[in-house]
This record gives C-alpha cells, sequence and structure tokens, in this order.
C-alpha cells in the first residue's frame, strides 16, 4: 500500500492540549443536544430512519431502513419515493415561506442577485422543462461545467426533479478532462457559460467545451449556453442553445415526480490512486437525509434567521452537498460568491460577511492559511460580529489557522467545527457538534450521531487510544456512495477490500488519550492540493505523455499555504535537456491535460528515480527532497547511489 507515512510535521499535533468548550448560552440553545449521541447508539437504524421523516418530505414513506444484503451496495430507505428538487423547493413555497431568500448571489465585479424560494421554485420547473424538451429524460446523463453562477444549481435542481443524473464538471478542468467525464458518464447535454471572471477578467468556459466536442464519437446533442460575462463564443447551430432562449422562454409550470430512494442522484468525479478518476455515484434519499441532518446539526441551524454561506466550489462535493443540495432542503438563506478572495482587494471575503450578515461560515484550511498570510490588518476592518459558528472542510486544518480562524474571524466566541468527509461519504462523518463536544484545535475528533468510524491497524485491529493507523468507517450510512460509475469492480477494490467488512477511507488517522480522532492525511498517492484532490498518478500519466518526457514521478509536498503542492521529478528525453523552457513547457501542458489546479508548482530535472527493486518508485525519498530534507532510509533502493546522484544533480 503506501510508502508515505503520515508527515511527521502532524506528529506536532499530537502535543496540542488546548480545549474549548461551548459557552453555557450556546449549549443551552443548541439544535444537537447530547441526547443526539444517545439516542442514535440505542437504535441506529431507528435513529436514521427518524431523521430521515423529519427532515424530509417523503412522497411515499420507506418500508425498510437499510438494505445490506447484497453488501457492500447498499440501499437506503428502501420502498421509499422522494423528488429532491420537490424537497429544497416546492416545499418551502407551499409551507409560505416563498419569500425567504434562497441565494444571496454575489459575482465578482460586484453585480449581485437575490433569489427567493419561490423565484428558484420557477427556475427549476423551467429549466426542467427545457430540459425534458430537449430529450432529456429519466436516467439520462447531464454534465453541467459552469462558474458559481445561480444557474449551476438551477441545473443541478432541474436534473434531480427529472431524475435526470448530474455530473457537475469543475470549471478549472481543461477540454480534455471534461471529455473523458463526458465520455464515461455518456452525457447527452452540457449546461455552460460563456464563462465567469476571475482576478477581475472575464475569463471563458464555453471554448473548453467546443474544444471537448471536437472529436467524433461524443454522445452529446446540446449544449445550453449561458450568458455570464458576454464574451464572444463560436456557435455550432443546431447543438447550441443560449439558456435565455431556452429555459428562460420555458413553461414555468412543472409536476416534481416521486423517485425512488436508490434513484440515482449525481455522479461526481474524484481522484484516486489510478490515472483514471472515478465517477462517484450518490443516490437520492440515503444522500440527502445525512447531508440535511449533518448542516442542521453540526452548524447549529436555525433556517429563519441563519445567513449561510459555504465558500466551496459547486465543482466539488463540499459544492454539492453544501450549496446546491442541504441548505435548500432545510429552508436556509445562503451567500453565494462567483469569484476570487482577493478581487478587488483582499478584504472582499469578510466585505461580504459584512453585507449579508452571514451567520455561518463554512471554508477550506487553505483559505484560511492564505487569509493568515495577507495579516488580520484586513478582516479587522470589517464587522464579523454576525458570525456564530466557523467551520473547515477539506484537509487537516492545523492548529495555528484554526486559532487564527477562531480569534480574529471569530472573535474568540465562534465554535469551530472541522468536519472530516470525503466526495465517497457524501456529507460529513466526522465532526465535533458545536453545543455539544469541547473543541480541540486540529482535531475532527469524533463521529456524528449515527456514524461508526474507527483507527485500525494493518490487520484491521482498532487501535489503542494514543495509537495512529487507518481510518476506516464499521457500518454502513445514509449518503455512502453507491458505487462508482460503469465499474463495480473498482468500487469493492478500492474501498471494501483492504480490511473485510469496513470502509477503508484512504487517511491516516491516530486517536488521542480521550480517543478524539486526529486525521493525518492521505496514506495513498492522493494529494491534498489547497482543498482539492489530485491524483500523483494522474499527473505522472500527463507528464509522461509529452514527448519530452521519459519517467516522471509526483509527490504532494508540504507547503504553508495549500497544504501541500505538486512537485515532479522528470527525467527528459533527448533534446529536452538543453530546453531552458521545458518546465513551463511541461506545466502548461499538465495545464492542458487536467487543468490548472494540477500544474506543478515546481518541475526538478532528475537524471533518474528512486526505485525498489521491484520497480516501486519511493515516493518518500523524493518528498523528502521537495521538503528540503535528507533524504530518509534509502536501504530498500534498487540502486543506492540514486539519491546521492539526484541530490547532485538537482545543486547545478
Ligand atoms: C469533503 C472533501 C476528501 C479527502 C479526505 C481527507 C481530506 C477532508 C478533512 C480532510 C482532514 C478534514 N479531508 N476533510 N482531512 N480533516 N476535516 O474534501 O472531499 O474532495 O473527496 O476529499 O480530503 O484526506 O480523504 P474530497
Amino acid at each position: 500500500m503506501s510508502e508515505n507515512p503520515p508527515s511527521e510535521a502532524l506528529e506536532n499535533l499530537l502535543h496540542e492540549n488546548r480545549k474549548f468548550p461551548p459557552s453555557p448560552e450556546f449549549a443551552a440553545h443548541a439544535v444537537a443536544q447530547p441526547e443526539l449521541y444517545q439516542e442514535a447508539q440505542q437504535d441506529r437504524l431507528a435513529f436514521w430512519a427518524k431523521q430521515s421523516r423529519e427532515l424530509l418530505s417523503w412522497s411515499k414513506d420507506f418500508e425498510q431502513t437499510l438494505d445490506w444484503s447484497d453488501a457492500p451496495f447498499a440501499k437506503w430507505f428502501v420502498g421509499g419515493e422522494i423528488n429532491a428538487a420537490y424537497n429544497a423547493l416546492d416545499r418551502h413555497v407551499e409551507a409560505g415561506i416563498g419569500d425567504r431568500v434562497a441565494i444571496y448571489w454575489e459575482g465578482e465585479p460586484g453585480d449581485s442577485r437575490q433569489i427567493s424560494y419561490a423565484q428558484l421554485t420557477e427556475e427549476v420547473k423551467k429549466a426542467a422543462n427545457a430540459f425534458e424538451a430537449l430529450g432529456v429524460a429519466k436516467g439520462d446523463r447531464v454534465a453541467i461545467y459552469l462558474p458559481m453562477i445561480p444557474e449551476a444549481v438551477i441545473s443541478m435542481l432541474a436534473c434531480a426533479r427529472i431524475g435526470a443524473i448530474h455530473s457537475v464538471v469543475f470549471g478549472g478542468f481543461s477540454a480534455d478532462a471534461l471529455r473523458n467525464r463526458i465520455d464515461d458518464a455518456e452525457a447527452k447535454l452540457v449546461v455552460t457559460a460563456d464563462g465567469t471572471y476571475r482576478r477581475g477578467a472575464p475569463s471563458s468556459l464555453k471554448p473548453a467545451v467546443d474544444e471537448a466536442l471536437v472529436a467524433p464519437g461524443h454522445t452529446v446533442n446540446h449544449v445550453v449556453v449561458v450568458k455570464r460575462n458576454g464574451e464572444p463564443v463560436a456557435w455550432t447551430e443546431g447543438r447550441d442553445l443560449w439558456w435565455s432562449e431556452t429555459v428562460e422562454t420555458a413553461d414555468p409550470e412543472h409536476t416534481a415526480v416521486p423517485h425512488d430512494s436508490e434513484h440515482p442522484l449525481f455522479i461526481l468525479y474524484t481522484s484516486g490512486t489510478t490515472g483514471k478518476p472515478k465517477g462517484i455515484l450518490h443516490s437520492t434519499g440515503g444522500y440527502l437525509t445525512q447531508t440535511a441532518y449533518s448542516h442542521k446539526n453540526v452548524f447549529d441551524l436555525r433556517p429563519e434567521t441563519d445567513v449561510y454561506w459555504c465558500a466551496a466550489d459547486i465543482g466539488w462535493v463540499t459544492g454539492h452537498s453544501y450549496i446546491a443540495y442541504s441548505p435548500l432542503v432545510n429552508g436556509a438563506s445562503m451567500v453565494m460568491y462567483e469569484g476570487t478572495p482577493d478581487t478587488p482587494h483582499q478584504g472582499r471575503w469578510w466585505e461580504i460577511v459584512q453585507k449579508y450578515k452571514v451567520s455561518i461560515l463554512y471554508a477550506a484550511p487553505t483559505a484560511i492559511r492564505t487569509f493568515m498570510k495577507w495579516g488580520r490588518e484586513i478582516p479587522d476592518q470589517y464587522d464579523l460580529s454576525s458570525l456564530k459558528l466557523l467551520g473547515s472542510v477539506g484537509e487537516p486544518i492545523n492548529p495555528e489557522a484554526w486559532m487564527w480562524y477562531r480569534e480574529v474571524i471569530g472573535g474568540g466566541r465562534t465554535p469551530i467545527v472541522d468536519t472530516w468527509w470525503q466526495t465517497e461519504t457524501g456529507g460529513m462523518m466526522i465532526s465535533p457538534l458545536p453545543g455539544v463536544t469541547a473543541t480541540k484545535p486540529g482535531s475532527a475528533q469524533v463521529p456524528l450521531p449515527g456514524i461508526e468510524v474507527d483507527v485500525v491497524d494493518d490487520l484491521g485491529v482498532s487501535v489503542e487510544n494514543g495509537q495512529g493507523g487507518y481510518l476506516v468507517v464499521k457500518s454502513p450510512w445514509p449518503s455512502m456512495l453507491r458505487g462508482i460509475w460503469g465499474d463495480p469492480e473498482r468500487y469493492k477494490n478500492t474501498y471494501w477490500s483492504r480490511f473485510d467488512g469496513m470502509y477503508f477511507a484512504g487517511d491516516g488517522a491516530k486517536k488521542d488519550e480521550d480517543g478524539d480522532i486526529w486525521l493525518l492525511g492521505r496514506v495513498d498517492d492522493v494529494m491534498n492540493v489547497s482543498g482539492h484532490r489530485l491524483s500523483t498518478t494522474e499527473i505522472e500519466s500527463a507528464l509522461v505523455s509529452h514527448e519530452s518526457v521519459a519517467e516522471a514521478a509526483v509527490v504532494g509536498a508540504a507547503d504553508e499555504t495549500t497544504g501541500q503542492a505538486v512537485v515532479a521529478f522528470v527525467i527528459l528525453r533527448g533534446s529536452a535537456v538543453d530546453d531552458p523552457e521545458i518546465e513551463q513547457t511541461l506545466r502548461n501542458h499538465v495545464g492542458k491535460e487536467i487543468g490548472p489546479i494540477a500544474k506543478p508548482k515546481r518541475i526538478l530535472v532528475v537524471p533518474e528515480l528512486p526505485k525498489t527493486r521491484s520497480g516501486k518508485i519511493m515516493r518518500r525519498l523524493l518528498k523528502d527532497i521537495a521538503e528540503g530534507r535528507e533524504a530518509g532510509d534509502a536501504t530498500t533502493l534498487a540502486d543506492a547511489g540514486i539519491m546521492q546522484l539526484i541530490s547532485e544533480s538537482l545543486k547545478k
């Protein structure tokens, strides 16, 4: 399995012993009370059935909470029928809260839109009618390649409404990456935009769709294009349609038909340990239950008064679960922001918090570390007193960033909830409950009520407190992935074969003396850069697909701001060795193959790579070099002199 033990730097975490119990006022009025743990413990399945019935409106009640007879393929809330869009929209309008703001949208250039639940419902109904008119039927796949504009949420919910399966592709992915995902899911329709704004300038999206669809052999019949930045776009007659002429003109009446609880809701591609991204498949009833449950309890949600802001992109799972679905299912008002945190100035986020009186902020540690670097003078200029709770997600949060978040952003009052979960888990799994748990900077601490996780050793045996090992989930959970699109074997092998009867998450973890869980990063070949999952193998494949590269090894090196940074070691071919531009050429090549986020921060040209006798690249040694350390134990190398050779070549 892994050659990369959890970074030693993270070991320091375990000397962290600060604790922040909830304030008595917060605890007394908290949405989640300690009884939630007891209730879940008494009868886990009854607990989930109750949550599901309370949080969601089922068109037909379910008969069985969990069917695990075909493990590891789970069925939750069996026999139930439900419509996700109805739960996120129509029922709130029916309940008389149609005037409540669903989305406060803030464009990067400063334009804004406020969309009420009634308006959002109407937009989604129109989009549902328009997509159906384009031939999209229940079970069909729709690729959504959009920036952070309300149409992204509208498109996702329109798919859910008609039972089409959306596959959102992050707008930062390249044409090639988009095409691979379109092909794998055999998408019929692509929804995109002319572009968006990034760092104060228009940035385009539609050209990538055009490029992705140049080569024949794809399944796409239509491309619906939202006009966002007004940049000129190429047009393929018969295939391309403007959103304004297709969706906006569609019939605003549409009845949501119920779908089976297990009907697929979406596919979301994520990086695994091999070159090919996995299409993680989620279904409806269980996914909605756990995301709504966690959103309510972990964020101490009061939908009547809170203003919630999840700063993730819709292209990642956090944007799915905690922007597109759970806040709307829970009837909350949320902020959605299109752009970058430093446009037009480094106080943009705090200006947004002040403007909308944001009370709950959910962000990634990488953003927090960036703000720390910019200095507290910037947030200090804004009124952040509306904030009552701060969340963290995507990567381990180092105690210093946690403390800064609490002190500087949260004014020393707000609980911090560090939430561990994955694309595969669909919803939060490990997190403090803000009115119950005494929080510890740097630790996600405890599984949510109803969730059973553990840390086990190589043999799958639960470790003692104070020990480290692998994070596993011990029993099925409602929002668990239902498989990998088109590849059931890979699903079993990746997650369920490492330890008998347990889900293997791919993360290292440690239990402290209280039994609280500290996440220590990935134990496989997956990197985490700014909270984005990237596969070393995928970037290596991209590099070796360039004619100048003979061999490549990629490692995630510790980085102060982004958590990890991509560092590539390459062996060049022929005349490329003398090319002074080669590093830039290769960075651009990776950008084209995968997307700008995957571009290596550094590319080091080396004469050889360190390999074991069985030919496995010892990335651990390369990581030592990339992090500026003396290379560690190299005794299992096939050629003991290699590390010396590499170090010398890098000194030149
Ligand atoms: C939600 C999301 C999943 C991987 C996961 C882990 C890391 C996420 C974390 C965390 C420590 C947290 N991760 N949350 N590590 N503490 N609170 O990020 O999904 O993109 O699939 O990434 O991210 O390594 O395995 P995804």
